[in-house]
């Protein structure tokens, strides 16, 4: 029987706003997978939507189509980012699948009835965009500690997870099983952020949340989050949902990779779960780390500033080819730490490797053979010294990349791929295969040469398969090797190609980036897609309900008329509005007009002088949310600098500060 192989990406949340950050777990996963498929393992990768809670509840309302609907259209586009990506999955599951329901019902009832979930009230912090209780303690600065927005009390009837009674085994299995969680930093910031605070029991079912798998047995709650996201790994495999082969087959896990903001719901509840299903654990639980744009998790990054960075995969994809941004995420990003994306970054990495290397070492080798040899490769006639230390190399890369995925580093797996094809570029230069061409004496050692370079590009080539499949697919085409008969364990060895194999003369499977031009073009091309966006978000006939049949009676009844005073949205938006919070305020000596207020962006703080003394003290503004003009030159105010000013509105004698919802983050943008 062969050895099996299970290997999962989180399902992703339907946020809808696929970005290359998004990519990173599943490219990770599929090359992986890929890698280990090649080595003649029976693989399972899976990957899917975690489809359930408010958010989507309430999205798809605003839409005003039903949740499954809002849902479909967002996972179709994924599925597509995935196919563009050559993502070859074994399943995507969704959680709105029916057999994962039945897994997840048949969860709880049994975690019911063996007491490891009971019934109570819950009452704590909520955060609403997390969809996550917090207890007091876990807040940062009294916000949500994962997203930073406000948080709010809420109390409800639900169902809990004894989570507290596995505190120790947990701490057990990090020591009996060093493997089990990695990188290794990992398991202290678990112990120390989590464990030895005191486990809480966990939340695992709603009341007020429609969207969700219904608790069989109490039809007022749906089962929440965890319980729900994390089970896919096992209801994918058909744990008590019929068909149970998969399961017997594949479970437990050989590698869980998720990405580290969500290590903790798969080190810690997924393992207690698992234990009180009495079933066996995943074998080990990888937390990656985040590819940063502008110093920020992508799916964070500012939505203000024009960002000048390409994000979507799927430009990536039109530009620069499905592997050029594969590559780019499996090599760039040392694994395990954050990564920051860069388009110049991105652009060199992708000529200096994929270009310049090992791009001109398949044209100059396949050229070569079409030139001297009529396109077909003959056997090696004779042996130097000067091959020995090629042909070691090759021979070990095999292994030197097996450890490498093994010990789950993508990135130097593709380092050690390009160690080799640096020292075949190399060998070029030491043999000149050109001058060998020119004495007919010479054409044994230039038959040699070209030999062992064809081998370095097969191995070479077949290892790549697992990384950049589609363009590795075509560079062992030249050599007519159908990529999907490829096995590593066969492949790795020297000598596996037989003289008088047809060699075709590649094509540039990696056309030469002109950077400076490339990064004009990109920054063009972001900054028109914002302008784009601003203007259509702007337009009477985009604004929202109101606003909208506004302008549409005012049109009616000819009250748009031409203002000379008028301005357009460009000048408007050189006004820079931001939601500030008030940290403290005091007033100004010897002024009874003025307050000097201490304000948070959220990212840098300012002082601002308002002359509001008559209508607020000092006491009521604090903590309250205002409205910042963030661009205005400084000026002092009776000697005292003002870095901004806040907006109010004045009727008479009435002035009031104009407030924005509280639930806007500081530092955000108004407009
Ligand atoms: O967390 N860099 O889903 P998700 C690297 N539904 N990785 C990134 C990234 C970035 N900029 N942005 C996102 C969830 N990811 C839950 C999981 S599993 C039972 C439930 C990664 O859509 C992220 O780290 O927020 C995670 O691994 C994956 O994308 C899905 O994140």
């Amino acid at each position: 029987m062969k050895d099996t192989f299970y290997i999962s990406t989180p399902i992703y949340y339907p946020s809808g706003s696929w970005h290359i950050g998004t990519c990173y777990t599943t490219v990770i996963c599929d090359s992986i997978a890929r890698f280990n498929r090649m080595q003649g393992k029976d693989v399972f990768f899976l990957t899917g939507t975690d489809e359930h809670g408010q958010k989507v509840e309430a999205k798809a309302k605003e839409k005003g189509v039903t949740p499954k609907q809002y849902v479909d259209e967002i996972v179709a586009d994924l599925k597509n980012i995935w196919q563009l990506l050559d993502i070859n999955y074994s399943r995507f599951i969704r959680t709105t699948d029916e057999d994962h329901a039945k897994t997840v019902q048949y969860i709880f009832k049994r975690l019911y009835e063996q007491g490891d979930i009971y019934k109570s009230v819950y009452e704590g912090l909520y955060c609403t965009h997390c969809e996550s209780f917090f207890t007091e303690t876990q807040l940062v600065d009294g916000k949500c500690p994962d997203c930073g927005r406000e948080v709010h009390h809420e109390r409800e009837e639900s169902y809990f997870f004894r989570l507290s009674k596995y505190a120790d085994k947990i701490l057990q299995l990090y020591q009996d099983n060093p493997e089990f969680l990695q990188p290794k930093t990992r398991v202290n910031e678990m112990i120390n952020n989590f464990i030895k605070p005191g486990l809480q029991d966990l939340c695992v079912s709603r009341t007020s949340v429609k969207w969700g798998i219904p608790v069989d047995f109490d039809k007022e709650h749906t089962v929440y989050v965890w319980i729900d996201a994390l089970s896919n790994y096992i209801s994918a495999l058909g744990y008590h949902n019929g068909d149970e082969t998969l399961f017997n087959k594949f479970w437990p896990c050989d590698l869980h990779m998720t990405g580290k903001e969500i290590i903790r719901f798969h080190a810690i509840i997924w393992p207690a779960i698992l234990m009180a299903l009495d079933l066996p654990l995943p074998k080990r639980i990888y937390g990656h780390g985040w590819l940063l744009v502008g110093g920020d998790k992508l799916s964070k990054s500012k939505q203000d500033k024009i960002n000048t960075e390409l994000t979507d995969p799927k430009d990536f994809v039109a530009r620069y080819g499905k592997d050029s941004l594969r590559y780019y995420l499996l090599r760039e990003i040392p694994f395990g730490t954050d990564g920051v994306y860069s388009n110049e970054n991105f652009l060199n990495r992708i000529n200096s490797d994929l270009s310049n290397d090992l791009g001109n070492l398949v044209s100059r080798t396949t050229a070569m053979i079409n030139q001297n040899f009529d396109g077909v490769l003959l056997e090696p006639a004779d042996k130097d010294e000067i091959d020995n230390e090629l042909i070691s190399m090759v021979s070990e890369l095999y292994d030197v990349v097996a450890k490498d995925i093994e010990e789950i580093n993508v990135p130097r797996a593709l380092q050690d791929i390009f160690k080799v094809v640096g020292r075949a570029n190399k060998y070029i230069d030491e043999t000149t295969p050109w001058v060998l061409a020119k004495d007919p004496a010479k054409k044994g050692r230039l038959q040699t040469v070209l030999y062992n370079l064809s081998e370095v590009i097969r191995i070479c080539a077949s290892l790549l398969l697992a990384f950049i499949p589609s363009s590795a697919t075509q560079i062992l085409a030249c050599y007519s090797i159908n990529a999907d008969d490829v096995n590593l364990l066969e492949a790795k060895n020297f000598g596996g190609l037989k003289a008088g194999t047809k060699v075709i003369k590649s094509q540039p499977i990696f056309p030469r980036i002109d950077v400076k031009k490339e990064l004009k073009e990109i920054e063009d091309l972001m900054i028109k897609r914002h302008k784009e966006s601003q203007k259509s978000a702007y337009k009477p006939e985009n604004a929202q309900n109101g606003d909208e049949n506004k302008a549409k009676d005012n049109k009616k009844s000819g009250e748009i008329c031409e203002h000379p005073d008028e301005i357009n949205i460009d000048e408007f938006f050189k006004v820079e509005l931001r939601v500030a919070k008030v940290i403290s305020c005091e007033k100004v000596e010897k002024s009874d007009k003025l307050l000097k207020l201490q304000l948070s962006l959220g990212y840098e703080e300012r002082q601002v002088v308002s002359g509001i003394a008559k209508y607020y003290t000092p006491e009521e503004l604090v903590g309250k949310k205002v409205v910042l003009v963030a661009n205005l030159k400084p000026a002092k105010l009776r000697g005292v600098l003002s870095q901004g000013m806040i907006l109010c509105g004045e009727e008479g004698d009435n002035v009031k500060l104009v407030e924005p919802d509280m639930s806007l983050p500081e530092g955000s943008r108004i407009r």
